[in-house]
């Protein structure tokens, strides 16, 4: 085993010459004061841990078992899509949706603001492979972070350590270099703060060279590098060179009353309900609902189907709303420990709270700005994008698929969304065309997942408006074209909205363990028995055909929920037509014609 030759004290090291050269490369600009090769170890969980709490970036939780809290700096909550950039050579490599930069004058501003960045602090190498290490294809990646936090919460998220790196060794993998600095620099005697995060915040991709360089940023998304940046930004480009999809989708497993096993994939964008549907209870009797992804998908053909994996090993919830009513199975695997919870509030014997937990909140609180907090507070207690990091193992339902590094068989993806009027709750797709125009012009009100403007509208193509790391057309002529490779292994498509309004404003539709409902025609339709309606926008529930046996509606709600209006859909066209305007030649001819194709039946 050869180490780094730098002068800096180092921990660890590897026979993986390329690898030791670009962490060499790597410690030369940064100048960390040491450096560790991460061995994924309880002991290295422990060591980390301990120094984040001595730091003050954690507070170790009494009433969860090796459970941490953490708020971050108030100006790093959340992805921030604005400083989000693909650098392709050329602009249209990125665009029409994406910013982009040119890869040299890109890495000429981060050198600048990368040269000298870790003084102070220690350099962790994190190597790890997102999805099974026993996959085909296993697809490594190693993360270079001056972070403890990002250290602990990757071994949350991914496989990581000693036993991924040995398997990198073996076969001289190439992986992708994933680099990040909290950007904080600490001089000589410096005290540094709980949060160390810099103003300014670059989250780069170079898809051509499969590398990630983020700066300044310590949360989430934008530090993470194995989540957003590579099994989306980054595998998407991959997926799109190799025939294959990386996508923004939960992965379900359902059981029939029957014992009829449909794995589902479904996409809706950030804080739109991709983690609850991923751990629903159905209420309805007989139905078994079991998770193997919460979040992204990996889907490639093996055996005449589309096959999706599961890239990641942990789940990054959104803490509000997540409470026994509504996500059982979320707060039964955050009971079990071993998490971190970040920017949501702290009970005074050592707990977490957040708006939605319970009914009624604890009479004091502190919050996640680390004020005191009570229910007469103006200010919420969690951050809306405050979140639970914690492993997918220990949720109750997580399926034995999750093991499996080939995936599961899906045969029907949902799209969907957050809009309060015009998308009915379920719709099937006419086919796979339809199904990818329905995909594209998936719209939905903004959250508080992104930095900026919540609950404005705005389209967001298979959920993945963030996440395509290569022009958004090439993205959708991909769907395309696998379609027509692939007729046969294709699944069917539908789209559903969960967040429609009634008119005192309210949800129409209730949500959560009732989806299941929404599930079993899903299903009955994939087997031929549930019964359909044709409409101009795909077929919707016959007449009784959605079972809404034992569910409390009040009277007119289910048909405000699930109604599809001829006028709301004939004021969606100029918008869908001021989408589709800006991909210019790339829009697929195929798509034009499913414009047109609406467009016709709207005004038959
Ligand atoms: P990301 O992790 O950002 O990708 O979010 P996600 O898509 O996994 O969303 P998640 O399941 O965490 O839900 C986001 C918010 O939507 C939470 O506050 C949920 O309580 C709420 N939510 C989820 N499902 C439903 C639903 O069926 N009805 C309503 N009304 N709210 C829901
Ligand atoms: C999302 O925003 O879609 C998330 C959270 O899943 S983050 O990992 O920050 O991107
Ligand atoms: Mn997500």
């Amino acid at each position: 085993m050869t180490t780094t030759s730098t002068d800096i004290p180092t921990t660890g090291g590897t026979s993986h010459k390329e690898l030791a050269a670009w962490v060499e490369e790597v410690a030369a600009l940064t100048t960390p004061d040491s450096i560790v090769w991460c061995d994924g170890s309880d002991e290295e969980w422990d060591r980390l841990t301990q120094k984040l709490v001595d730091a003050g970036t954690f507070v170790k939780l009494d009433r969860k078992p090796n459970s941490f809290w953490a708020t971050s700096d108030p100006a790093d909550v959340a992805r921030v899509e604005d400083r989000t950039f693909i650098c392709t050579k050329d602009a249209e490599g990125a665009g029409p949706t994406n910013h982009w930069m040119a890869p040299d004058e890109m890495k000429g501003i981060m050198s600048d603001l990368y040269r000298g960045c870790m003084k102070g602090r220690t350099m962790y190498v994190i190597p790890f492979v997102m999805g099974h290490l026993e996959s085909d294809t296993p697809m490594y990646g190693v993360e270079l972070t001056d972070s403890e936090y990002v250290v602990c919460s990757m071994r949350i998220m991914a496989r990581i350590g000693s036993k991924i790196l040995e398997k990198m060794e073996e076969t001289d993998a190439p992986y992708v270099k994933c680099l990040h600095s909290v950007g904080a620099p600490l001089a000589e005697g410096q005290q540094d703060v709980a949060w160390p995060c810099s103003e300014t915040k670059y989250i780069s991709h170079f898809p051509e060279e499969r590398m990630i360089w983020s700066f300044g940023s310590g949360y989430g998304g934008n530090a993470l590098l194995g989540k957003k940046c590579y099994a989306l930004r980054i595998a998407s480009a991959m997926a799109h060179d190799e025939g294959w999809l990386a996508e923004h989708m939960l992965i379900l497993k359902l059981t029939s009353p029957e014992g009829k096993v449909h794995f589902i994939a479904a996409a809706f964008p950030s804080a739109c309900g991709k983690t609850n549907l991923a751990m629903i209870e159905p209420t309805i009797p007989g139905w078994k609902a079991e998770m193997v992804g919460d979040d992204i998908a990996w889907m490639r053909f093996r055996n005449g189907k589309l096959y999706a994996v599961n890239p990641e090993n942990g789940l990054f919830g959104v803490a509000p709303g997540t409470g026994y009513p509504t996500n059982q199975n979320a707060m039964h695997a955050i009971e079990k420990g071993n998490s971190i919870f970040t920017n949501v509030a702290r009970t005074l014997d050592g707990d977490v709270w957040w708006e939605g937990m319970t009914d009624e909140a604890p009479d004091e609180l502190i919050d996640w700005r680390g004020d005191t907090w009570t229910p007469e507070s103006e200010n919420k207690a969690a951050h809306p994008n405050s979140r639970f990091c914690t492993p997918i193992t220990q949720c109750p339902v997580t399926a034995p698929e999750f093991d499996d590094p080939n995936g599961v068989p899906i045969s029907a993806i949902l799209f969907g969304g957050r809009r309060k009027t015009t998308i009915p709750l379920v719709t099937e797709a006419r086919d796979w065309n339809h199904g990818t125009f329905i995909g594209s012009t998936v719209s939905s009100e903004t959250t508080a997942a992104a930095a900026g403007a919540v609950g404005v509208v705005r389209r967001d193509p298979m959920a993945m408006l963030p996440f395509i790391g290569y022009n958004a057309g090439d993205y959708l002529q991909h769907w395309v074209n696998l379609g027509r490779e692939h007729a046969d292994a294709m699944p069917k498509v539908f789209l559903v909205n969960w967040f429609r309004r009634d008119e005192d404003g309210g949800f129409a539709w209730p949500g959560f363990g009732e989806n299941s409902r929404v599930l079993k025609w899903v299903v009955e339709r994939l087997e031929g028995t549930g019964e359909g309606v044709e409409t101009p926008i795909g077929t919707v529930p016959a007449e009784g055909a959605l079972d809404v046996d034992g569910l409390d509606m009040e009277p007119g709600q289910l048909e405000q929920a699930t109604k599809f209006d001829v006028e709301e859909w004939k004021a969606e066209i100029p918008l869908i037509e001021e989408w589709f305007a800006q991909f210019g030649d790339k829009l697929p001819q195929e798509l034009r014609d499913e414009l047109d194709g609406l467009k016709k039946r709207l005004d038959a």
